[in-house]
């Protein structure tokens, strides 16, 4: 799967994080990084999620970064030529999702410069970095989530106005307008983020939606195609330095048998 990698710089750590993070980092400004498939709804991301029980690594990449993931990732990074050694892992500290929450962000590209660092019960921990940057309005797991947490701010440990950006329209399709993913939550009937099986189908729709009929409505690409805007919104971020490429490496040790 080919990836991109968005560095999130943080702009103000939660309480807990900054006690546990405190003097470990160098003066390296920090960045947590998400795994998209779709870097054209950037523009669109409302906050970010991590996994509350999953470990994070603080891992440096030079002298002057350090990128929040996990060490699966890392170690993936590090064969990709991200750090400034390549296949070498330099960890500056452990932190747990659960104290990342609340954390400011800056959301590149998005309409809204800074959003929050929120909880998701699906992050999975053995997909892309653990960290998954938010777009409720194309991701059907991202908006059942945001509904969730304005449900229940306080059974998630959240305070209600980090969940409080509204999604907003990042491209058009025939069938569902420019509220793709609140349409067919709508549509499937999802109550929560707990409902996988109709999400899964829900972003099985979306995906196809959004690719072969989206239209931009939002950014440099307003008016073009998905298909053609994707990779030109994706090279424009890496271009400005708020992205890069990352590769998971599926089935690598499989095929390589005999
Ligand atoms: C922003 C975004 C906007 C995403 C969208 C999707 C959509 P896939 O196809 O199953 O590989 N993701 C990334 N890492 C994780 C993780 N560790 N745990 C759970 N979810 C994760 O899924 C890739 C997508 O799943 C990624 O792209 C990311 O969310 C999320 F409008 O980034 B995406 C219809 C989907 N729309």
């Amino acid at each position: 799967q080919e990836y991109t990698g968005i560095k999130m710089e943080i702009v103000e750590w939660s309480p807990e994080a900054k006690t546990a993070i405190a003097d470990k980092i160098g003066g390296r400004k920090v960045f947590l990084v998400a795994a998209t498939l779709r870097p054209e709804t950037m523009y669109g991301q409302t906050n970010c999620f991590v996994g509350t029980s999953i470990k994070y690594g603080v891992f440096a990449a030079n002298d002057k970064e350090a990128y929040v993931c996990t060490l699966r990732a890392a170690r993936n990074m590090a064969f990709q030529g991200t750090f400034d050694v390549r296949g070498q892992i330099n960890q500056l500290t452990e932190i747990e999702g659960s104290k990342i929450v609340g954390s400011k962000i800056a959301a590149p590209f998005s309409v809204y410069p800074e959003v929050y660092v929120l909880p998701m019960e699906n992050v999975l921990a053995t997909k892309g970095t653990g960290v998954v940057t938010s777009v409720p309005s194309d991701s059907p797991d991202d908006y059942a989530t945001l509904m969730d947490l304005r449900k229940k701010a306080e059974y998630y440990k959240i305070d209600p106005s980090w969940a409080s950006f509204d999604p907003v329209p990042v491209l058009r399709t025939p069938t569902y307008g420019d509220m793709t993913a609140p349409a067919l939550v709508k549509k499937l009937k999802i109550n929560s983020q707990k409902d996988k099986t109709q999400l899964a189908e829900a972003k099985e729709i979306a995906y196809k939606e959004g690719f072969y009929s989206g239209i931009m409505v939002v950014g440099e690409f307003s008016g073009e195609p998905v298909q053609e805007a994707k990779n030109k919104v994706r090279a424009s971020m890496i271009e400005k330095g708020f992205a890069f490429a990352y590769a998971e490496p599926e089935g690598l040790v499989i095929s390589r048998s005999a």
